[in-house]
């Protein structure tokens, strides 16, 4: 009998070091962890470093980032899934010490957005991710491969986006704009 595996999401992420380079490197990676062809990626889009108060160059910036979606089906439990993406996160140059300020710019970062229909809260992993609902470049490639998703905890994904500014991200290597988004309710 075939293996089904649970249904995963993850969000992708990178601004250093060639982020597009990272990303594609990064789903190379994943693929391993997923279930037979299950791995699937949305388009990359170029967004707006969220901040916090002081992981920022002299400038009060940071490069924009390249983010992206994936969904897969796996048979990792959840936090062997978390151990498995540091695992790539480190091999791709992710410097994590205590140094290193919260949002500060990296190589890749890898975050569980959905694991199934589960609501994980331990001190290492909160599941469905707790940003998800206010994240242009979290929910925006979601829908693009998902457009009647239901999230655990927040209801429809489509609301989600209605609700949510673009803040300028874009499709990366798209002339047009943001038009790569046009379908978005
Ligand atoms: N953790 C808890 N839940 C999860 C989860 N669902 N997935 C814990 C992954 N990790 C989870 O994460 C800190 C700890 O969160 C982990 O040790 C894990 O046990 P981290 O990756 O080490 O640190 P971080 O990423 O700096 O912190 P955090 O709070 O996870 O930040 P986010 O939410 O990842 O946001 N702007 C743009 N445009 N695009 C971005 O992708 N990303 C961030 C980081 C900031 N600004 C951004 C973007
Ligand atoms: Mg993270």
């Amino acid at each position: 009998m075939a293996v089904q595996g649970v249904e995963v999401w993850v969000g992708l992420g990178s601004n250093l070091d060639a982020p597009e380079q990272q990303l594609e490197l990064a789903l190379a990676l994943l693929q391993p962890l997923a279930l037979d062809d299950s791995l699937q990626c949305s388009s990359f889009y170029l967004s707006k470093a969220l901040l916090t108060d002081s992981a920022h160059d002299e400038n009060g910036q940071q490069p924009d980032y390249v983010n992206a979606v994936a969904r897969m089906r796996t048979i990792l439990a959840p936090h062997d899934l978390l151990q498995q993406l540091q695992a790539i996160e480190t091999r791709q140059g992710r410097v994590r010490d205590e140094q290193t300020l919260r949002w500060s710019a990296r190589t890749l970062d890898l975050d569980i957005l959905l694991y199934g229909d589960e609501q994980i809260d331990t001190p290492t992993l909160t599941v469905p991710h707790s940003a998800i609902h206010s994240r242009e470049f979290v929910l925006y490639p979601m829908y693009e491969l998902s457009p009647t998703l239901m999230i655990p905890r927040l209801g429809e994904l489509a609301r989600l986006v209605k609700r949510c500014p673009m803040r300028g991200m874009r499709l990366l290597n798209d002339d047009r704009g943001e038009s790569g988004v046009e379908n978005a309710p």
